[in-house]
């Protein structure tokens, strides 16, 4: 059995040299050592427990271990990435993948009778850089509609769509798709509408049998002005 003597002497041997090799002085050396403090960004384990950097619990909290992100990384998720209390769209930092949709509209009306006019639909980007801008006559021939508490109401047409100024491919398609199509909606004016307990003149948006107040809108001398907001959408 020579080999196992050989092996048996190996570990013998190794035994010797760590019991008994070292003296006096290498023994404090080991009793004195103290762990480190775990360094959370240096790619040590200083502290020897396994955990390195991050890893490490004693880390949790530490400004090197903060993952949040220091801008919106998601414009179309509904999740505040960076915290700043806002959220996608509404978040400057989307400021180049978002866009507003303003419109605006003039019409001389006569209630129950005539609504004609103009419109326009204005696309921005969110810090306002303009995308593209279409042009629209807008009209109706009689109120269709039953608004409560409205002064009037009207199926409000939108025909001969022009582009006056921009660009507008860089848009969803499904918005893309409404530019250049004549289409309808049911629009109305509530002079004495309560908003949150105060009485605006307001702009209505008949909607699936309910009605809804977009905005303030003027009718003054049969003039009706309004601009609606209608919404921060992601490009
Ligand atoms: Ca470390
Ligand atoms: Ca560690
Ligand atoms: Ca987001
Ligand atoms: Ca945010």
């Amino acid at each position: 059995m020579p080999k196992m003597q050989i092996l048996f002497a190996t570990g013998l041997l190794a035994w010797v040299a760590s019991c008994s090799g070292d003296g006096d002085d290498d023994e404090g050396e080991d009793t004195d050592t103290t762990p480190e403090d775990e360094d959370c960004n240096d790619g040590v384990d200083n502290d020897d427990d396994g955990d390195t950097d991050c890893d490490d619990s004693d880390c949790a909290g530490d400004a090197a271990c903060d993952t949040t992100p220091t801008a919106e990384t998601d414009c179309s998720d509904e999740v505040d990435e960076d915290e700043d209390g806002y959220t996608d769209c509404l978040d400057a930092d989307c400021a180049s993948s978002c866009f507003v949709w303003v419109e605006n509209g003039t019409a001389t009306v006569v209630p129950e009778v005539s609504y004609d006019g103009t419109a326009e639909w204005v696309f921005d980007l969110i810090d306002y850089s303009p995308i593209c801008t279409y042009n629209y006559d807008v009209s109706s021939t009689a109120s269709l509609t039953t608004c409560d508490g409205c002064d009037f109401a009207f199926t409000v047409q939108f025909d001969n769509a022009t582009l006056a100024s921009g660009d507008c491919t860089p848009l969803p398609a499904e918005i893309q798709a409404l530019l250049t199509t004549s289409s309808s909606y049911e629009y109305g004016f509530d002079s004495d509408y309560d908003y949150a307990g105060t009485p605006i003149a307001a702009f209505m948006y008949g909607y699936g049998g309910s009605w809804y107040a977009l905005a303030e809108a003027t009718f003054v001398d049969g003039q009706f002005d309004y601009q609606v907001l209608w919404a921060y959408s992601p490009l």
